[in-house]
């Protein structure tokens, strides 16, 4: 159902108001993260701290995005129990339920239903380009059985979820800055062909910290699928095993502690102190002048483990109080009306006999 003829595009900057009718008095943001494996530092560091800390500045929307979840290889006996560990993070990294709407994305239908709205206008090219997907489908190699239509479409449902909400910015890592891009694309297309309908929203993405890389392997992405022992920090982990994976990732033969990207593991070390202890990179330079690649990691695996300890603490609180399904329950009852009004909009642009 893709239309040829594009009138001029009415609909282009973040900040216009939403024409479908939610109008907050804050800008809006919507984010969230898959629960396809325990939730590391990178998820932590790139989005959900950056949510917390600029959480009195905006209208927050934050789910858990399962139906994302289940587009690679998943076993359906860790589904639940890793969707209440990242909404459980949400919390207990200090997301406040009365300042964000938390909820779990299949508690609400509308983003099923509006995914599939626009993958009707959604051209097949824009999706063939996607970065993710072209990784992800390679490390499938000949094997073309194991690679799902949803994995392929996975942007289309993550601009659902956006374009739901009406959200001005989207604070995400950088390896999700492609798919706002479309989101963007595929939001202007719709207001193109059928109306203002949808906020074009921007992609918040933090200047340190938008790239956690691997402790092993410092030149991928750490990742909640990548195997490698020692290349992630999991929120959860053993204060042992965080502080061995740290005395132990690999840097390289030189000596001067200092941000150089050219030298990607200390740089990545180094990254997750700035970020984690909030001091300038000079600060953090000279601090470290006299001091040797193991006095840094000692400093380093201390400044995260009291980083993660009160997490973990209040994380253990939550789980056994029985109230996280209570707020969940809660999150999604707030979620649903914002959605089900888009959806209306959408659907009555779109010409269908609304009920
Ligand atoms: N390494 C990272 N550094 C900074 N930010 C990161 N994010 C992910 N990895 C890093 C950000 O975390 C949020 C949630 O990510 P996601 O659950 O949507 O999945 P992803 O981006 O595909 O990340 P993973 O953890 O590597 O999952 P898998 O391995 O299952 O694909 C996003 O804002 C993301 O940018």
């Amino acid at each position: 159902m893709v239309t040829t003829a594009e009138p001029p595009s009415t609909t282009t900057a973040a900040t216009q108001p939403p024409p479908a009718g939610q109008k907050p008095t804050r800008p809006r943001v919507l984010s969230g993260v898959k629960p396809s494996g325990s939730p590391h530092l990178g998820n932590y560091l790139g989005a959900i701290k950056r949510w917390v800390d600029a959480q009195d500045q905006y209208d927050n929307f934050f789910c858990v995005v399962d139906l994302h979840a289940i587009t690679e290889d998943q076993d359906p006996a860790n589904m639940a129990r890793l969707t209440r560990e990242v909404a459980g993070l949400y919390f207990a990294a200090g997301l406040d339920p009365k300042k964000s709407t938390v909820f779990v994305q299949s508690h609400v239908p509308a983003h099923a239903e509006l995914g599939w709205l626009l993958n009707c206008v959604t051209p097949m090219g824009w999706l063939e380009r996607m970065t993710q997907y072209k990784d992800k489908a390679a490390k499938q190699g000949d094997n073309r059985e194991r690679i799902s239509v949803g994995l392929f479409d996975y942007p289309v449902l993550m601009a659902a979820d956006i374009l739901l909400y009406q959200a001005h910015y989207v604070p995400v890592g950088d390896d999700q800055r492609q798919h706002v891009e479309l989101t963007r694309d595929v939001a202007e297309r719709f207001n193109r062909l059928f109306g203002p309908t949808f906020v074009v929203p921007e992609a918040l993405i933090g200047e340190s910290g938008a790239r956690i890389m691997g402790l092993s392997d410092p030149t991928k992405k750490m990742s909640k699928s990548e195997d490698l022992p020692g290349q992630s920090i999991g929120i959860f982990d053993d204060p042992s095993d965080i502080r061995k994976a740290i005395m132990r990732a690999t840097t390289d033969s030189q000596r001067d502690i200092v941000f150089d990207e050219s030298r990607p593991g200390i740089y990545n070390l180094l990254t997750i102190f700035e970020v984690l202890s909030g001091e300038s990179r000079p600060a953090i330079e000279a601090r470290f002048e006299d001091k040797g690649y193991g006095d840094f990691k000692k400093a380093l695996a201390e400044l995260v483990l009291d980083s993660l300890a009160p997490i973990q603490a209040r994380y253990k609180q939550l789980m056994t109080s029985g109230e996280l399904e209570h707020l969940l329950r809660e999150g999604a009852e707030r979620a649903a009306p914002v959605a089900n009004e888009t959806l209306r909009h959408v659907k009555n642009a779109l010409g269908f006999l609304v009920s």
